[in-house]
C-alpha cells in the first residue's frame, strides 16, 4: 500500500476508511504540532534538506528535498502485511499473528507501547538546543533529520494507542505530550531520557549508544505476535539505521580529529589546542554506555518472561535462533555481584531475556570500539585505546545497582569508587571544556576545529552543500 500524501495525516493504513479514528488522530495532530513548537528544535531555520518516507518497500523508500521543519509530513507508515505470518515464539508459537489486541494482554501491550512511545519525544526534547552549536551545516541537517524521525516514531506509537486501545489509549497518547525530559513533576519514563544532551559529543554518544538500545528494543517488538506493532517497528528500524550512522560516524570524526591533534602537537593534552582529549572521549563513552545498559531493565525480570511466553516481545532475531523458541527448560548464566566478587549464576532462561538482549547489544557496541581504535592506530596511537567499561560499572538498574564496580570490573567500596569517579566519568571541568568548543559553524563547507569533516555528504550531495538555509 503506497503512502497517501493527499491526506492531512499521510498514511498507508487507509485512515480515511475509519472516520472515528481519523478524527481522533486529527485532533491529536495540532497538539503534536504545539508540542513540536514548544519543545522541539529552538534554532529558527528557513528550510532543511531532509528525507521523507514515500513508500515502505525495500528499495528507494524515501525522497530528499528542502522542507520547512514545522511542515514536515509526519505520518503513519507500517511495513507491508504478510498474510501468512505466524507467531514465532512462546506459548502461542505457530498460531496466526493477532490483528487485534487479546483482552488478557491489553495492559502489558499498552505498557510496552507507552514506554517505547515515551522515548521518542524525549530525545527531541533532550536535543532541542543543539542546533545553536552545530559544528557544520551537514551536522545540523543530520540533527534535524533525527529529530523529525523521532517525532514520526511518536506518531507510530500514538497510532497504535488510538487505533487499538480505545479511551485508555487516547489518554496515554495525550500524556506522551505532557511528560517532559528532565521535568521534576512529570519526567520521561526511562532514566536515560531524563539526562541532558547539552553538547555534540553527548549527541554522538547518545545516537551511538542510546539509539542502539532503540534498535534492539524495536527488534524485539518487531517479533511481537501483535502484528500492527510488529509492522510499525519494522519500518521504524529502517529509519533508525541513519540515526546510528550519525552516532558511529560522529564519534569516528571526533576520534579522528583528536588523533590528528595528538600527532600534530605530540601530546595527549590537546585541550589547549581546541580538541577533545581521548580521556574525555572515554569518560563520555562510559557515561552514555552505562545509562544505555540501564535501559534494558533488570538482568532478571518476570515482566520479560511473561512478555515472551505470551508472545508480546520476542528475542533479537528470534527466527534465526536454533532452539525451541519457548525456553521452557533452558537455563542461562547471568553475572551479579556477591560480596566483593562478581559471580555467574544459572537461572531459567525465560527470566533472563533482558540480559540476553543486552548481551547482543554489547557485542554490537564492541564494533564501534574496534573501528575507533583502528582510527587511532592509523595515526600511530597505540596503547589501550578506547574500551567499553565492565557491565557492572556505574549502574542504577538491575543486579549491579547499589554496588561499586570499577570500569575494569573490580568491586570496591564506596569511598574508593568515589575517589575514582573523576577519572571515569565526565567532571564539571571536562563538561565545561567540551561546552567551550561548541560554537556554531553555519557556513557551507566549513567545520568546527574539534571534529573532522565527514567522508561523504548526504544523498550524494557534497559536504559544502547548503543543507540548511536560514
Ligand atoms: N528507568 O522488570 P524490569 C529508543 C522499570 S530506546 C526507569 O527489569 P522490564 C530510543 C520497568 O519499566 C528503546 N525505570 O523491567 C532511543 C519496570 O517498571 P514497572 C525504548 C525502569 O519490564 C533513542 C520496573 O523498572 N524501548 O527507542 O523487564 C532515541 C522493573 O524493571 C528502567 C523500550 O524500552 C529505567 N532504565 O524491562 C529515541 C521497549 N528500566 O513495569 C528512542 C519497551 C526498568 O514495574 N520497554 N524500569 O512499573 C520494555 O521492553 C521494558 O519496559 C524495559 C524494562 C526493557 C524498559
Amino acid at each position: 500500500m503506497p503512502i497517501d500524501y493527499t491526506e492531512r495525516i499521510p498514511n498507508n493504513v487507509s485512515l480515511s476508511e475509519d472516520r472515528r479514528l481519523q478524527r481522533a488522530l486529527e485532533s491529536w495532530q495540532p497538539r503534536f504540532l504545539q508540542w513540536w513548537s514548544d519543545m522541539g528544535p529552538t534554532l529558527p531555520t528557513q528550510d532543511v534538506y531532509l528525507r521523507t518516507a514515500v513508500t515502505v518497500g525495500r528499495e528507494g523508500w524515501a525522497n530528499f528535498g528542502r522542507v520547512r521543519l514545522p511542515e514536515y509530513r509526519w505520518g503513519i507508515f507500517l511495513a507491508e502485511r504478510n498474510p501468512d505470518r505466524r507467531i514465532a515464539f512462546g506459548q502461542h508459537r505457530g498460531e496466526p499473528v493477532w490483528q487485534q489486541v487479546p483482552g488478557e494482554h491489553r495492559a502489558s501491550l499498552q505498557r510496552l507501547i507507552v514506554v517505547q512511545g515515551d522515548t521518542e519525544p524525549a530525545s527531541v526534547e533532550q536535543q532541542r538546543r543543539l542546533g545553536q552549536t552545530a559544528p557544520s551545516l551537514y551536522d545540523l541537517r543530520n540533527l534535524f533529520q533525527v529529530n523529525v524521525e523521532e517525532g514520526r516514531h511518536l506518531w507510530a506509537m500514538v497510532y497504535l494507542l488510538h487505533a487499538y486501545f480505545g479511551r485508555a489509549g487516547r489518554d496515554e497518547a495525550e500524556a506522551l505530550l505532557l511528560r517532559h525530559s528532565g521535568s521534576e513533576d512529570s519526567p520521561r519514563i526511562l532514566g536515560a531520557f531524563n539526562e541532558e544532551t547539552p553538547d555534540w559529543l553527548s549527541f554522538f554518544m547518545f545516537t551511538y549508544f542510546t539509539d542502539r538500545d532503540g534498535k534492539y528494543q524495536l527488534g524485539t517488538l518487531k517479533e511481537s505476535a501483535f502484528d500492527p506493532l510488529s509492522r510499525t517497528c519494522e519500518f521504524m528500524l529502517k529509519e533508525e539505521a541513519h540515526h546510528m550512522f550519525v552516532g558511529t560516524t560522529g564519534v569516528d570524526r571526533v576520534v579522528e580529529r583528536t588523533a590528528q591533534l595528538m600527532r600534530e602537537h605530540d601530546t595527549d593534552d590537546i585541550a589547549a589546542f581546541g580538541g577533545i582529549p581521548l580521556e574525555v572521549i572515554q569518560k563520555y563513552l562510559n557515561f552514555h554506555y552505562t545509562v544505555s545498559l540501564d535501559l534494558f531493565g533488570g538482568e532478571t525480570s518476570t515482566n520479560v518472561a511473561n512478555y515472551f511466553a505470551s508472545g508480546l516481545k520476542g528475542r533479537w532475531q528470534e527466527e534465526r535462533r536454533d532452539d525451541d523458541h519457548q525456553l521452557t527448560n533452558a537455563v542461562s548464566a547471568v553475572e551479579r555481584p556477591d560480596g566483593g566478587r562478581i559471580v555467574a549464576v544459572e537461572l531459567p532462561a525465560l527470566t533472563t531475556l533482558n540480559h540476553d538482549l543486552r548481551t547482543q547489544y554489547i557485542s554490537d557496541c564492541e564494533t564501534g570500539i574496534t573501528r575507533w581504535n583502528r582510527i587511532l592506530a592509523s595515526h600511530g596511537i597505540g596503547g589501550p585505546g578506547l574500551r567499553l567499561p565492565h557491565v557492572g560499572f556505574s549502574r542504577h538498574v538491575g543486579a549491579f545497582a547499589g554496588s561499586h564496580v570499577t570500569p575494569d570490573g573490580q568491586v570496591v567500596d564506596e569511598a574508593a569508587w568515589e575517589a575514582g569517579r573523576g577519572r571515569w566519568l565526565p567532571t564539571a571541568d571536562d563538561k565545561a571544556h567540551v561546552r567551550s568548543l561548541m560554537r556554531p559553524v553555519y557556513e557551507p563547507g566549513k567545520i568546527a576545529a574539534w571534529v573532522a569533516p565527514p567522508r561523504n555528504g548526504i544523498n550524494g550531495q557534497p559536504f559544502d552543500y547548503e543543507y540548511v538555509r536560514f
